[in-house]
């Protein structure tokens, strides 16, 4: 029988966020975030679902949380509802918004489950987004007066923070693609908001640092796809490296390299006026945790089917598909050693740490007659990927920690509930938690740090 074993010091976790998971979106002071106005909007989610329940994590957080000690993980990365802290944005605080992220804090501690904090998972207050969102770079100094309240509340008890959740979902989903809150498609609306996202990053990062009491750690989590092309032709080659610019260098060179592809690319011909201010650029350039949120590779061919952008994405058979993607192991191992060899090994002993933020995949879970649910596809997705992940270990990339996405099945943004990625089911109907055979499989290795292979 062949075991992988990880490092001693590996970190085992689990991720959720507040939109996703904590329903009471008008209760106790919470002011309308981004995604109340879009979940409200008819026909924008599938279903018409919302996050006004979610899985009512905001009422029964302490029966999650014994799910979290029975999964044995040692860390748990969840977000801060802007909107429950600052209600219009900015301005006055709502005292109940605190204490509710306090009591967590709290009983992480107290089950000796360290709080992952992230404060941005894509749940601007409306107010905000009325004054321009992100693409007004005023939101930068909403943004770092938020962290500064959060830290100055939790920044004695909280080790790890991370500013943003996936900036580039924020920027070219919501404001290019329009499938995620605001719903803009302006390509030079994105390219700014990205930018100015990734500003208030570093400005955050000093504002955190300055309020906390105790020294802390701060990182942002990026979702990250190697990018595949098509055939080897030359046109899908060239197709493949723009979306690998516009994907993936966009993040990573300004926060490991300091420097930005925007103005190498043709997408500099969209921007009015100058974007990028006078030390900008090294603002960004801070991180003591790197979180790379892995899901799939993505393949582009060259195509004339979105005007200036000449690509598309396409989906080749011979692997196995999940509800939203393409299941593609390899691709972990191919990100991790791009990261290590491009980003990290140039940085010398100034390197951050990286971690496994998100890894998950929406597979249609269901409570068979003797209350299980045999997740078999999730489990051999887990397994196949922490394979993955062990390879690039072995070979010199050195990962710290592996959070899955999620603890909880629960607001899959313009997806609804229709894809679930819990470790956990839950009755939307009923609230009724049920561990999945995943959950079970996944307590089994955090417990033994590693696993048998055959
Ligand atoms: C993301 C977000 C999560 C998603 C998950 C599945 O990575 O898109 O961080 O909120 O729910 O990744 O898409």
């Amino acid at each position: 029988m062949t075991r992988i074993s990880f490092p001693d010091d590996f970190i085992w976790g689990v991720a959720t966020s507040a939109y996703q998971i904590e329903g009471a979106w008008n209760e106790d002071g919470r002011g309308i975030s981004i995604w109340d106005t879009l979940s409200h909007t008819p026909g924008k989610i599938m279903n018409n679902d919302t996050g006004d329940v979610a899985a009512d994590h905001y009422h029964r957080w302490k029966e999650d949380f014994d799910l979290l000690s029975e999964l044995g993980v040692h860390a748990y990365r969840f977000s801060v509802a802007w909107p429950r802290i600052l209600p219009q944005g900015a301005g006055a605080v709502n005292p109940k918004g605190l204490d509710f992220y306090d009591r967590l804090v709290d009983d992480l501690l107290r089950r000796q489950i360290e709080p992952y904090v992230c404060l941005y998972h894509w749940d601007l207050p409306q107010p905000l987004q009325d004054k321009g969102g992100w693409p007004n770079r005023a939101l930068v100094n909403d943004f770092v007066e938020y962290a500064r309240i959060v830290t100055r509340r939790l920044g004695d008890r909280v080790k790890v923070w991370f500013t943003h959740n996936e900036p580039w979902v924020t920027a070219f989903v919501g404001h290019f693609l329009g499938e995620h809150a605001p719903g803009w498609k302006d390509l030079g609306a994105a390219i700014r908001a990205l930018h100015h996202l990734l500003v208030s990053h570093g400005l955050a990062a000093r504002a955190i640092r300055a309020e906390a009491k105790q020294p802390v750690q701060i990182g942002i989590t990026l979702n990250l796809n190697p990018v595949y092309p098509a055939s080897d032709s030359e046109k899908d080659r060239e197709a493949a490296n723009q979306v690998d610019m516009m994907m993936n260098r966009i993040v990573l060179d300004p926060l490991l390299k300091g420097t930005s592809p925007i103005s190498e690319s043709t997408m500099a011909s969209l921007l009015t006026g100058k974007l990028i201010q006078p030390g900008d650029l090294e603002t960004i350039r801070t991180l003591d945790i790197l979180g790379v949120n892995y899901y799939s590779r993505t393949v582009i061919k060259h195509s004339n089917k979105i005007p200036f952008i000449n690509v598309e994405q396409v989906y080749p058979p011979g692997n196995e598909y999940s509800g939203m993607w393409e299941i593609f192991p390899e691709g972990l191992y191919v990100l991790l050693k791009r990261i290590q060899e491009e980003y990290l090994a140039p940085l010398g002993d100034s390197v951050p740490r990286l971690m496994i933020t998100e890894n998950g995949v929406p597979v249609p879970d269901g409570v068979d007659f003797d209350g299980q649910v045999r997740d078999e596809r999730r489990i051999r997705y887990l397994r196949n990927h922490l394979i993955q992940l062990h390879r690039a270990v072995q070979d010199g990339v050195a990962v710290k920690g592996y959070f899955h996405w999620s603890l909880l099945d629960n607001f899959e943004w313009a997806w609804g509930y229709s894809q679930r990625f819990g470790l956990v089911y839950v009755d939307f109907k009923t609230q009724k938690r049920v561990v999945k055979n995943s959950g079970r499989w996944f307590a089994e290795v955090v417990k033994a740090n590693g696993f048998a292979t055959d």
